[in-house]
């Protein structure tokens, strides 16, 4: 059958199908289920149609709101209502956002209460995978990045904790922390296996969704691995249905069989090996469909009318299997449930498997009443793969869903719909995806590999930078929201107890591991001196720098540059802007300590000879009064052009192009507060921040997060990096402060994640003057403990935690 024949016959569906999206399903769920009250969507709606606002709600309920509306804004852009769509599909985004998004570990909770507090925190895997499926199509939809971005952090966190390295695919589930659960059912009538179809399922239709809009190779590989699984384990080639339960080696330990799911898996299926484009596994894939496709109408019941969703209960112990009929045309909804060993357990009320999500665990959920009137409209459950699904009545006029109105009056419901059409509506809301794409959008709006779009690629304000700034500069953008690099300055030239000792690292000695950003001082460079103020030699720093590099970490560099007019140090303020800009008093003299900087980044050598990256960060805290640049010794224009003047003779003039540049402020009050002196895109490739006041204590994190918020949102529009660049709190009195304060603010949520590094002020040998100026632990310190807990913190990375910075991120 050619397309167009296709989408001929299909035509009439089409628009019945679209007929009933518009004129019912949608406006249905947009004037019963939005939850006024508590913001997003109710969490249940009964069978009687009655919302009840305080349900809990599910991350796969309002996944799937959020990917219906998202989806019906981007079929349905150019028809009336489509505003109304997009505008659902951000209030289902804010909740999945604010209340779903666990702040601390990352991943969406399982269930939270009607008012979005966390009640269920487990993290599904099974839920994470509609989320990452919902954010995708918000982003395809809207061109949203920040949608774009918490997909792909939830795609990372999903590789990070529950890829199966050995023998391919994914566990089920795990505890809020992302650590071992016992129990990983997703309801009573699971099998409690290591393993499932279902996840596996809805891993493959996520992933293929995120590779549309975001063609990754590691995800095109598991992409890819997710339908090898199927065809090699999932899918039971002697009977052409799917398995339903594994040990962790894929070993199967059910023989149940859901036909529901064997239908949804065959075009699943064809649409991830569509996404990849790959012809060798679209032709295996196919194949697998045609089996299942003969083997699925098994599943049809004749005679009495209706579809039986679920199989023969399996004789695995402990999986109960749900039998679902929608008997008699469709006049009735009968459930049967087969308990261990057959079993039969009580029937339960349609109601009583709402759209709420699965099932209470426990007796409970054996004591409820048989039901009093089940009906053909039931919802079905919200996910699949619970004990009731209902499935379109086998009379239920599918194109005459609205020729079905008025039907004997009595099938009125909400909205004018009848029952038919409700169940319709029901269904269509569940099964939306596979509907949308391969029967009411036949023939027009598939996507192919061509329509992929790859995210633009910005490159620093140099554009001759070379190859491994430009790479840097790409990794950490690509890394924003995934990890957080942890630096340190000064960290291998001494600590606390110690100087010059070869190896030494007081993070490495108290939190286990070297830092992956290592913050070093040209002050000095420009007279020429052989130590920075701190007594840093430069030809050691030399040697540390290509050491650090040599790890894989980045090389980051202040510069508490002399005064110019007075030769004083950084802290003497006698007026010098002014004569150091070009036509002043100073100004010879700063291009030759500008040519020092460029002599010394310009011996930086990697081992293969490559010049070593370095970020750095002239005239900081310039919003402050101590240092000569400061605000009160110049104006925000000359500030400017001392910034700019800086970098266009270190760039353009003398030919530096190892170097990105960093502008960061002290503590600020608003964006245009920040910004008052920025010396604009051109000159700057990250924008970062000294904050050692709002992280003293918790007491001050919603300021933290708000300057963290400000920044993010500074350099994404920019399309630059974010960072603290300075922080601590002075011999970390408080021992817990690591996960106390300083992690739950950059862990607050997918904006703070954002920052591409933190670094932390020095740890100055002990002495005299300086009794105890330190910032990050050494071992034995009070907080040492809470840092190595904070060290291994998924979010936070530190050396050995970064992929290769320096390679272009593969493409
Ligand atoms: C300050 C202190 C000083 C140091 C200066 C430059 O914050 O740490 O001891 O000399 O920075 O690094």
């Amino acid at each position: 059958m050619s397309t167009a024949d296709g989408a001929g016959a299909l035509a009439p569906l089409r628009a019945a199908m679209a007929r009933e999206l518009t004129e019912g399903i949608l406006p249905y769920w947009l004037s019963r289920a939005v939850d006024e009250r508590h913001g997003g969507f109710v969490g249940r709606i009964d069978e009687d149609d009655v919302p009840h606002p305080d349900a809990p709600k599910g991350a796969v309920l309002n996944a799937r709101i959020l990917w219906t509306f998202s989806a019906a804004a981007r079929a349905l852009g150019d028809t009336p209502g489509a505003a109304r769509y997009r505008a659902a599909a951000d209030r289902a985004l804010r909740f999945v956002r604010e209340c779903l998004v666990d702040p601390v570990y990352g991943g969406v909770y399982w269930m939270v209460d009607a008012d979005g507090a966390p009640r269920d925190a487990r993290k599904h895997v099974y839920a994470q995978a509609f989320a990452i499926y919902a954010l995708s199509e918000h982003h395809r939809a809207t061109g949203a990045d920040e949608s774009l971005r918490e997909a792909v952090a939830l795609f990372d966190l999903v590789e990070r904790h529950a890829h199966d390295a050995e023998h391919g695919g994914y566990e089920e589930a795990f505890t809020r922390e992302w650590g071992r659960l016992d129990d990983v059912r997703l309801s009573e009538v699971d099998a409690d296996a290591r393993k499932s179809m279902n996840t596996h399922l809805h891993v493959l239709e996520a992933y293929a969704a995120l590779y549309r809009v975001w063609p990754d190779p590691r995800l095109r590989d598991r992409l890819a691995e997710v339908v090898e699984r199927f065809l090699d384990r999932i899918v039971d080639a002697r009977t052409g249905h799917l398995r339903l339960f594994f040990d962790g080696d894929w070993t199967p330990t059910s023989d149940a069989v859901s036909y529901g799911h064997d239908v949804e898996a065959s075009w699943l299926l064809l649409d991830a090996v569509d996404a990849l484009g790959d012809a060798a596994l679209r032709a295996r894939a196919a194949r697998v469909r045609g089996g299942r496709g003969r083997r699925a109408r098994r599943g049809v019941r004749r005679g009495r009318g209706g579809d039986l969703l679920r199989g023969r209960a399996g004789r695995a112990g402990g999986h109960r299997q749900g039998v679902v009929a929608a008997g008699g045309g469709g006049r009735r909804v009968r459930e049967r449930v087969a308990g261990d060993r057959g079993r039969a357990l009580p029937r339960r009320r349609a109601r009583d498997v709402g759209v709420h999500g699965p099932l209470p665990r426990g007796p409970r959920a054996r004591r409820v009443a048989p039901p009093r009137r089940a009906r053909r409209d039931a919802p079905p459950r919200a996910r699949e793969g619970g004990p009731v699904e209902v499935l379109l009545p086998q009379r239920a006029r599918v194109p005459g869903g609205h020729g079905a109105r008025g039907r004997g009056g009595r099938g009125r419901g909400a909205g004018g719909m009848s029952r038919a059409g409700r169940t319709f509506r029901a269904i269509t809301l569940g099964a939306l995806a596979g509907v949308s794409a391969a029967a009411a959008c036949a023939g027009a709006g598939r996507a192919r590999p061509a329509d992929v779009a790859a995210p633009a690629a910005p490159g620093p304000a140099d554009p001759r930078a070379t190859a491994e700034t430009r790479a840097l500069f790409a990794n950490l953008r690509a890394l924003a929201g995934r990890r957080i690099l942890f630096g340190h300055h000064d960290d291998l030239a001494y600590g606390y107890t110690w100087r010059n000792e070869p190896g030494r690292s007081d993070v490495k000695e108290s939190g286990g591991a070297y830092p992956a950003v290592y913050e070093w001082d040209l002050s000095g460079i420009e007279a020429d001196s052989a130590a920075n103020l701190d007594r840093v030699e430069f030809a050691r720093l030399r040697a540390w720098i290509a050491e650090g590099y040599g790890r894989g970490s980045v090389i980051a560099a202040c510069w508490h540059v002399h005064n110019p007019a007075s030769g004083g140090n950084a802290w003497d303020t006698t007026a010098a802007v002014a004569a150091v800009l070009p036509g002043g008093a100073r100004h010879a003299e700063y291009r030759r300590w500008l040519d020092g900087v460029a002599a010394f980044v310009g011996s930086l050598r990697g081992a293969r000879g490559e010049l070593v990256p370095v970020v750095f960060r002239p005239f900081h805290e310039m919003n402050g009064g101590w240092f000569w640049w400061g605000a009160r010794h110049a104006t925000p224009e000359q500030y400017q052009a001392l910034y700019r003047f800086t970098v266009t003779y270190l760039r353009d003039t003398r030919g530096v192009h190892n170097l990105l540049y960093a502008y960061s402020p002290d503590v600020f009050d608003s964006p245009d507060a920040y910004l008052a002196r920025y010396p604009g895109d051109a000159f700057v490739d990250v924008l970062g921040f000294d904050d050692y006041q709002s992280v003293r204590s918790p007491a001050t994190r919603a300021v933290l997060v708000r300057r963290l918020h400000d920044v993010v949102a500074l350099a994404d529009a920019r399309r630059k990096l974010a960072a603290l660049t300075e922080t601590g709190v002075e011999s970390v009195p408080d021992s817990l402060w690591w996960t106390g304060t300083l992690l739950p603010a950059l862990a607050s949520d997918s904006l703070t994640r954002r920052v591409a590094w933190i670094s932390l002020w020095r740890n100055a040998p002990r002495s005299a003057a300086l009794p105890h100026h330190f910032f990050a632990p050494y071992a034995g310190q009070a907080s040492a403990p809470d840092f190595a807990r904070f060290r291994r913190d998924p979010l936070m990375a530190f050396e050995g935690d970064v992929p290769d910075l320096y390679h272009a991120p593969r493409d």
